[in-house]
């Protein structure tokens, strides 16, 4: 099994080709997806469906053979299992009841009370760990604790955190008890996880970038480093992905400060640049702009053999700087995979 090209370039081997998979590679692009999704009723239905959460998680691997498959869930379902009320309104995302006070924080269950919630996620994983193709890699995930509170904090999806960081300043000790129960209940869902069949860990700081100096350290380094240190412990060898979007210079180190295995690497910064200052370090994962999902063309076929001439000198898993949107053309995913497994 450890033959599998993700599990080899994360144990820092350098490969002729690299492997590649997508983020929200199972998603509203794929008219596929968008079927299944209509069957389950709507996308909260879906993602505690395990036969067709593993159904959707399945779709992308079969039509384009991605060396990765993700399991199909939410970052989100963690709060709710802590006790918030979540739903999604159509056409405009997540809505939450908040947790903004120290009773408001008190009332959450415990980091041990989530699995009722959470136990549909487990058996999807170990649906997929019997039905994947052999040579594919099942990635399990959660939110960073950060990015996981900046939706519980507001109620929503915010631009610029502004809820979470207000938080942050005005009361201190309520948003670090936040953190840190988030910290500790990721560790038991990853955990469930890992023991249903997961064999790669990708935590999903996707507003890390909003956290700047000290802040950063505290909030994005050390819950990853709490994670990923407690992880190991219990699962000795266990791969894991850490994505601190957007963190620019903060990139540099986090593998080591936080014993990631692999850091993703947003566009928002070169693949050059990446290569230099982060790849030192290990395995990198990225970073292709998603929005050539959309336009396609020879700029798609240009920009992707540079990302893959980029990272060429060091382990490397082939994917976009964040996710695949809902108006790209599938056809231009098929472009993408030809051109880096042809060249
Ligand atoms: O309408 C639909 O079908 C829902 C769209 C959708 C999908 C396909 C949402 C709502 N979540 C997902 C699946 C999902 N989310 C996966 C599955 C695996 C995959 O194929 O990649 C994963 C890993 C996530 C992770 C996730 N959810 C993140 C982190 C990654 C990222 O994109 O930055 C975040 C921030 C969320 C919250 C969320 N869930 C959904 C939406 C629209 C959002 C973003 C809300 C916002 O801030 O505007």
């Amino acid at each position: 099994m450890t033959d599998k090209t993700i599990l080899r370039a994360l144990r820092g081997e350098v490969l002729p080709t690299p492997p590649v998979w997508m983020m929200r590679q199972a998603g509203r692009y794929l008219p596929e997806y968008r079927a299944t999704r209509a069957e389950a009723g709507d996308f909260l239905s879906l993602c505690y469906n395990p036969e067709l959460a593993a159904e959707v998680t399945l779709q992308p691997i079969r039509r384009y053979g991605f060396d990765a498959a993700i399991l199909f869930a939410d970052i989100l379902l963690l709060p709710q299992a802590l006790g918030v009320d979540l739903w999604f309104e159509t056409g405009e995302g997540p809505r939450m009841s908040t947790v903004t006070t120290p009773a408001e924080l008190a009332a959450l269950k415990g980091k041990d009370d989530i699995h009722d919630t959470l136990s549909p996620i487990y058996e999807t994983v170990r649906i997929l760990s019997r039905e994947l193709p052999k040579e594919t890699t099942l990635i399990g995930f959660a939110g960073a604790p950060w990015t996981v509170a900046t939706y519980m904090i507001a109620g929503r999806g915010t631009k610029d955190q502004g809820p979470a960081h207000a938080l942050k300043a005005a009361d201190r000790a309520t948003f670090a008890g936040l953190i840190d129960l988030l910290t500790t209940s990721t560790i038991e869902y990853l955990s469930k996880q890992v023991e249903a069949g997961a064999e790669v860990i990708k935590i999903f700081d996707s507003w890390a970038g909003s956290l700047k100096g000290q802040d950063f350290e505290d909030f994005a380094v050390e819950p990853a480093r709490r994670i990923i240190a407690e992880l190991k412990a219990r699962f000795p060898g266990l791969p894991i992905i850490a994505f601190p979007r957007e963190a620019g210079e903060g990139y540099i180190g986090f593998a080591k400060k936080t014993g990631a295995d692999c850091v993703a690497i947003d566009n928002s910064v070169s693949a050059e640049w990446a290569a230099a200052n982060v790849q030192k370090d290990g395995c990198v994962q990225g970073n292709l702009d998603p929005r050539h999902m959309v336009t396609g063309g020879q700029p798609l076929i240009d920009a992707t053999r540079e990302v893959v001439r980029a990272f060429s000198k060091g382990p490397h898993l082939f994917n976009l700087g964040h996710g695949i949107t809902p108006d790209a053309d599938p056809e231009n995913v098929a472009l993408m995979i030809e051109t880096i497994r042809k060249g």
